[in-house]
């Protein structure tokens, strides 16, 4: 892929100064507005990963920065050493959007993931009667949760967990769309489990789609066997697939919900734990927190940003444009293209190899084409635009896909 000078140099400083710990499709961006970005150079692209469906309501949304700017001119942070103006109005917001008791907020996607464990835990032994240090959380392979230490010992990717050890215990896993494999673990130990930790759609492991009925399987078996669900809706939730959360899709009510990535539209770091007050209500004060959560700014901004997703129907964008995309790129005839799979507007296409071409140089034909959007697993290309991208603009991105394809041809 060819790049300029001014590109190369921003490229040679984050080689030379910064952990090495992507590798990043050389494409430099400056700019971002709506379903678009602009890279140094001045290129404009259609965005088809929104940071990973952190940006669902576009990029640099007025109301959202609006809020940002806002409070950052009357205070930014306060620690929860105090109270303040903005976490009493946010807590009781999101109360009234997601209809749980009760939020923990966090930062990253990872804290609340970390924050749902320790959440499941507690319940355990407090609700439960775990024995102490006995509680067990049973996960699924080819699960994506973060990056920490506890959140990759339940990890089944080597490219998370190799060389990471030792392994926090206490966390088993299960194939993933395969209910009966939880039933199994739960009829073999359910009084030491406290909870399930699922993905609605796994989205690293290349956006796979569970049958329709697992989660809803899985939901009865854990209020059958007293085991906490727990919903990991980071990447699936904020309507990216056609719902407000993906456990929607099943009629499915989470004991707890992981919330990251959308809630801030992509503004600031913002994540959140939601859970009635029989789980939540098991950590008392001083026994979990951070400096940062449910600070002033975040709590501005995820209040617009969630406001925007209602004002802008973006529940419904996702369901209809979402159904045009998987329409329109079946009828494409081409050796690259395996599969396509998605719900709403987080879909995948898994790429055959062909004429030497794979994944990777797909996307940066698309990337010269005006499209960006990144391989995961090495054949599979994740694509979740924005979700205020108009119809019209959809089709045009995908007559670039498809040109992009038939350009390798
Ligand atoms: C990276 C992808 C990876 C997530 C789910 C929790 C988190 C994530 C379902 C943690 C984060 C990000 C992390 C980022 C790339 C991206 C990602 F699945 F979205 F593609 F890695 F798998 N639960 N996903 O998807 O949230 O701590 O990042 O805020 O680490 O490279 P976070």
């Amino acid at each position: 892929m060819k790049i300029s000078q001014k590109a190369a140099a921003y490229i040679g400083q984050e080689e030379k100064y910064g952990a090495h710990n992507y590798h990043p499709l050389e494409v430099v961006l400056s700019r971002g507005e709506g379903a678009f970005v602009w890279d140094v150079d001045g290129k404009k692209y259609f965005d088809f990963l929104s940071a990973y469906s952190a940006v669902n309501q576009g990029h640099c949304h007025p109301k959202i920065v609006g809020a940002l700017k806002d409070q950052a001119d009357k205070i930014c942070l306060t620690s929860r050493a105090f109270f303040n103006d903005c976490l009493g109005p946010y807590e009781e917001f999101i109360h009234n959007y997601f209809g749980y008791d009760k939020v923990l907020p966090m930062n990253s996607g990872a804290e609340a993931v970390e924050t749902a464990l320790k959440l499941a835990r507690r319940w355990g032994y407090v609700k439960k009667q775990i024995p102490e240090n006995q509680a067990v959380i049973v996960g699924c392979e080819g699960n994506f949760h973060g990056r920490t230490i506890s959140i990759v010992s339940l990890s089944s990717d080597p490219d998370s967990y190799a060389q990471y050890g030792p392994f926090t215990p206490g966390l088993v896993k299960i194939p993933y769309n395969d209910a009966n494999a939880l039933e199994a673990v739960l009829e073999q130990n359910s009084k030491n489990i406290a909870a399930f930790l699922v993905e609605p759609i796994q989205g690293e492991a290349g956006v796979f789609v569970p049958d329709n009925g697992y989660l809803k399987r899985c939901y009865d078996l854990c209020k059958k066997y007293n085991v906490l669900f727990i919903a990991d809706e980071v990447q699936t939730g904020i309507a990216r697939t056609g719902k407000m959360l993906c456990c929607d899709h099943e009629g499915i009510r989470p004991d707890v919900v992981i919330l990251g990535k959308a809630i801030s539209g992509g503004v600031l770091p913002v994540s959140a734990v939601l859970a009635d007050d029989e789980i939540m209500l098991t950590i008392k004060p001083g026994e979990h927190g951070s400096t940062f959560g449910g600070f002033p700014l975040a709590c501005r901004v995820a209040t617009a940003a969630l406001e925007v997703v209602k004002e802008e129907k973006l529940v419904e964008k996702a369901e209809y444009l979402g159904k045009i995309f998987r329409e329109e790129m079946g009828k494409v005839k081409s050796p690259f293209i395996e599969l396509i799979r998605g719900k709403g507007l987080l879909n995948a296409i898994v790429v055959k190899p062909f004429n030497g071409k794979e994944a990777w140089d797909v996307c940066e034909k698309m990337a010269e084409n005006g499209l960006i959007a990144k391989p995961t697993h090495k054949h599979i290309i994740r694509f979740a635009p924005p979700l205020v991208i108009t119809e019209e603009q959809l089709r045009e991105a995908i007559g670039i896909i498809v040109k992009s394809f038939k350009d390798l041809e």
